[in-house]
């Protein structure tokens, strides 16, 4: 046996509770930073949730090794822990898989469709595992100087697989054009029709069509009367991203000053019932828009109406707008995701 076999079997054999707790801390870090990356649109904030769910990602590969020691030593696996590997197995190839080469389908699933539904049918088998399974205590030696020194050559080392793995998807492409969000670059003449869920397109008359906008009837052509162009990014959780020279007009040139003042949020309402909650505050800065770069919405992309949120991720960006009306519900007391 040589020098470097005997160290690196000394260095497993601490594997254990320590690297299980490891575990549970970066995978409860990956879900709640992923969850928190679909909220967040604003440079700063999303730089720093892409980041540390990149570094959380990363720090569960590192531990890998250690981990499949645990696991070798362990004399059953039951068949709920063999499917939360493969869930997660699944969810980081599928997460790497968008960071190295962007956004895409395979056969009608795009790499962060099967991430986080990976992620989301853990849930239950992670929790099994943690709290009936695995219940394990931390001990005073675990906030040790030899543990501290342990879990910062860690957390260094993987700070340098992610500095690596930012250089690498320069090469593969997968980074091209990316944004703090994560999402990469699509030109805006191949906006893709996206549904957060489970909607479905549907056709609607554009000159019959009319949005009520606290109460009164609007039609397309009094918008396209009034309308101006905003160029805005339209940033999808799917992973991708277009800039895109939109024509509309902002709610606060619909809506009175004393109309606005007197409500809490903004309700824009689809003809799907698709619906979402914008604070007042908002009003200039939401969009009902009737075209993209020159051509009338296709009825994929929200026609006849639909809102542009510039500062706002696509899942705001309400299609086929019904209703504007003014509330006096708080824009926070709403799901954060849209449940359709
Ligand atoms: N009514 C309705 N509006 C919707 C959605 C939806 O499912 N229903 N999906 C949202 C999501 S998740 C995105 S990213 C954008 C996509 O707009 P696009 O289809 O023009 O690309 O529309 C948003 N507006
Ligand atoms: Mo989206």
């Amino acid at each position: 046996m040589d020098t470097s076999t005997v160290s690196w079997t000394r260095v497993f054999r601490r594997a254990g509770r320590r690297t299980n707790a490891a575990l549970f801390l970066l995978c409860v870090g990956a879900f709640t930073s992923g969850w928190v990356a679909f909220a967040v649109g604003t440079p700063g904030p999303a730089t720093v949730t892409t980041v540390a769910h990149g570094i959380f990602g990363l720090g569960v590969v590192v531990l890998v090794p250690w981990k499949s020691v645990v696991i070798r030593r362990s004399s059953s696996i039951p068949w709920a822990g063999w499917a939360l590997m493969v869930l997660i197995v699944l969810c980081l190839v599928a997460g790497f898989i968008q960071f190295f080469f962007g956004y895409g389908y395979l056969l009608g699933l795009s790499p962060i469709q099967v991430h986080v539904g990976a992620a989301l049918v853990a849930v239950p088998l992670f929790t099994w595992h943690v709290v009936l399974a695995r219940r394990q205590r931390l001990r005073s030696s675990d906030l040790s100087r030899r543990a501290l020194l342990r879990t910062g050559a860690l957390t260094v080392g993987v700070g340098a697989a992610y500095v690596a793995g930012v250089g690498l998807a320069g090469i593969t492409r997968g980074g091209a054009g990316r944004v703090s969000t994560g999402s990469g670059r699509r030109p805006a003449s191949t906006i893709p029709a996206t549904s957060w869920l489970l909607d479905q397109v549907p056709e609607l008359d554009v000159v019959a069509h009319r949005v009520t906008v606290a109460g009164q009837a609007v039609g397309v052509a009094e918008i396209e009367a009034v309308a101006r162009p905003i160029v805005a990014r339209l940033d999808c959780t799917s992973g991708w991203y277009a800039v895109a020279t939109w024509s509309g007009v902002p709610l606060s040139d619909l809506l009175g000053a004393s109309e606005l003042e007197g409500a809490v949020s903004i309700r824009v309402t689809s003809v799907t019932g698709y619906v979402r909650h914008f604070p007042v505050a908002e009003a200039g800065a939401l969009w009902l828009a009737t075209r993209v770069e020159g051509q009338r919405l296709t009825p994929g992309t929200g026609s006849p109406v639909r809102l542009v949120a510039p500062n706002r991720r696509g899942f705001w960006w309400v299609k086929w707008v019904a209703a504007v009306e003014l509330s006096h519900r708080p824009a926070w007391l709403q799901p954060p995701f849209p449940p359709q």
